[in-house]
């Protein structure tokens, strides 16, 4: 366990562990009900006809060429292994930040069909996104604890760089040298062999087993060309339809998994077709002959030396190590794992995602009934006093590295020329929402201040505090404010924005994810480069959570 100051251990060590998962009751009906037609259909087929009997189907039709493991396959098969773990483990304590998933877009509270939370969303009182986080042990999740998101993605996307890279080297690899043929069922046959096999399983008999280093038997067939042609894309494709820049600027890409929350919970329900093959696959490698397997999966030899075995649970050891170093690399050096992501992910983003122009494609009808709140309510006086007096004595005061610095009343702002836009709000926790803006282009207010040339970035700072307290702030480079969408918002669907969402005024920035849009708006001040600001990362939540200051995805 790492040691917390008082204020990170109230935040990742909370009082509430409790772990409990609940499903819509509908869904356990039919997932029950088909585990248990299924269950009762071979035994059924045992009573009556006995065990089915099993023909050599593909041996036969493999070639020479696809005997063994080459060196290529065995070593991308161990990285698969690594980064699969470390991208499942990083991924819950990404989803215990928001613990619950949806079919629809609006994410409203009781309309998820799973939950890993023991609570409802309280009516009664407010209830942000951020209250609803949930503890993760570290025994299962990276880093796990409570509220570890920005960490935990810093895991989850470093990893996955890797697991493209041997995933598509992997596919590659299989057609170049013909052992794809392995994976390929090659006729209708195979599948009802493979219902044979799984009579075997489902009535605890183990199926006369082809030898693996020739062929494998039609249901392991099957489940390894889920795992490399169907699991892998699909992990890789819902991944990108959570991203902001990508959904709001090619809606239909997230619809093509049926909207971005549905593309969430096949995110997650792929993680689970991950777990479970990967449970049963060792499982079968440790019961079908443990140590020939391992030599198999290891030195790519095919007899019954102990060093495969050997070998190979040292391997697993350093996947496990693995998870150990991340851990504390997370906590003891946060800074420079947030800094690694960066490295990576930041040139990249700017010159592919941040090119992405959002552009709004949403109509009323599409317009959440429930937006989740988040952040502190500013409890300043100064706040408060202005909120009693409906803003009419707020000025925002714009100013930095600015020809024409300003302070402005809401109706002044205003003047500068509203406009109305209904978007999509993807917040780092994994939720979303759709709502109406209504609000003064970010470009209007830079034309009306003209930045000084040296003038790169723009600081919008809040009444309200952060998570571990300290005003909440976040910066934009001015390229990005310029674009269409990104607006000063007074209205939120219709209506004056109301205290719990911004008033008197927020940032909307499409393309990015929700903590970069400051509520609560205090001032605007123009800088060289956010590094001067703050602790230098980009904001109060790059600061003090390891938020990416580029958040494209
Ligand atoms: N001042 C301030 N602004 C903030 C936050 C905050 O904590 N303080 N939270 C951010 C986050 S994480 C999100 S997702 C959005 C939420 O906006 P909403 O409350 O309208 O849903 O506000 C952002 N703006
Ligand atoms: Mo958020």
């Amino acid at each position: 366990m790492i040691a917390f100051d008082a204020a990170h251990k109230a935040v990742h060590y909370p009082p509430d562990r409790r772990f409990r998962i609940w499903v819509r009751p509908p869904i356990l009906i039919v997932a029950g009900a088909a585990i248990l037609s299924f269950l009762a259909a071979a035994w059924i087929e045992f009573a009556v006809a006995g065990l089915p009997h099993i023909a050599a189907l593909q041996t036969a039709a493999n070639p020479a060429s696809s005997h063994g493991f080459p060196l290529w396959l065995r070593l991308t098969h161990f990285l698969n292994f690594f980064f699969v773990m470390l991208l499942i483990r990083s991924g819950l304590s990404i989803l215990m930040d928001h613990p619950r998933l949806y079919f629809n877009d609006h994410c409203t509270p009781g309309s998820e069909w799973i939950r890993l939370t023991p609570l409802k969303v309280p009516r009664d009182r407010l209830w942000t996104a951020k209250d609803d986080a949930r503890y993760l042990t570290p025994l299962v999740g990276t880093p796990g604890y409570r509220h570890s998101v920005g960490l935990a993605r810093v895991w989850h996307f470093i990893n996955v760089h890797g697991f493209i890279i041997t995933g598509v080297f992997f596919v590659i690899m299989l057609f170049v040298t013909g052992q794809w043929r392995r994976l390929a069922p090659a006729s209708p046959e195979v599948f009802g062999q493979a219902w044979k096999v799984a009579v075997h399983y489902a009535t605890f008999h183990l199926p006369p087993e082809p030898n693996g280093f020739y062929a494998y038997n039609a249901l392991q067939q099957i489940a390894y060309f889920l795992v490399v042609f169907v699991f892998g894309p699909l992990a890789i494709l819902t991944g990108l339809a959570m991203s902001p820049a990508v959904v709001n600027r090619f809606p239909w890409y997230a619809r093509l998994f049926g909207g971005r929350q549905t593309a969430r919970s096949l995110h997650f329900l792929t993680m689970l077709g991950f777990v479970g093959f990967i449970v049963v696959h060792v499982g079968l490698v440790a019961i079908t002959g443990f140590v020939r397997n391992m030599n198999h999966i290891v030195l790519g030899t095919d007899d019954l030396s102990p060093w495969g075995m050997v070998l190979g649970l040292a391997a697993i050891g350093l996947v496990v190590l693995s998870w150990v170093v991340a851990h504390y690399l997370s906590w003891l050096h946060s800074r420079q794992v947030q800094h690694a992501l960066k490295l990576v992910t930041y040139p990249m983003e700017l010159i592919t995602l941040n090119r992405l122009i959002p552009r709004k494609d949403y109509t009323r009808d599409d317009i959440s009934p429930r937006f989740w709140p988040n952040g502190k309510l500013p409890t300043s006086s100064e706040w408060r006093q202005l909120a009693d007096h409906d803003f009419r004595d707020y000025r925002l005061k714009i100013g930095g590295l600015v020809e024409n610095a300003v302070e402005l009343s809401l109706a002044e702002i205003a003047i500068l020329g509203e406009t109305v836009q209904i978007t999509m709000h993807h917040c780092i926790q994994g939720w979303s929402g759709i709502a109406e803006w209504g609000g003064v282009p970010m470009s209007a207010i830079v034309s009306l201040v003209r930045p000084k040339p040296e003038a790169r970035t723009v600081v919008f700072y809040s009444f309200g505090e952060g998570l571990y307290g300290g005003a909440y702030y976040d910066t934009q480079s001015i390229e990005n404010v310029l674009k269409p969408e990104c607006l000063l918002a007074l209205h939120m669907n219709g209506e004056s924005l109301s205290e719990v969402y911004g008033a008197p005024l927020r940032l909307r920035v499409e393309n990015q994810l929700g903590y970069k849009m400051v509520k609560w708006i205090e001032r605007i001040e123009f800088v060289v480069s956010e590094k001067n600001v703050g602790q230098g990362e980009g904001g109060k939540n790059e600061d003090d959570e390891y938020f990416d200051l580029l958040p494209n995805i």
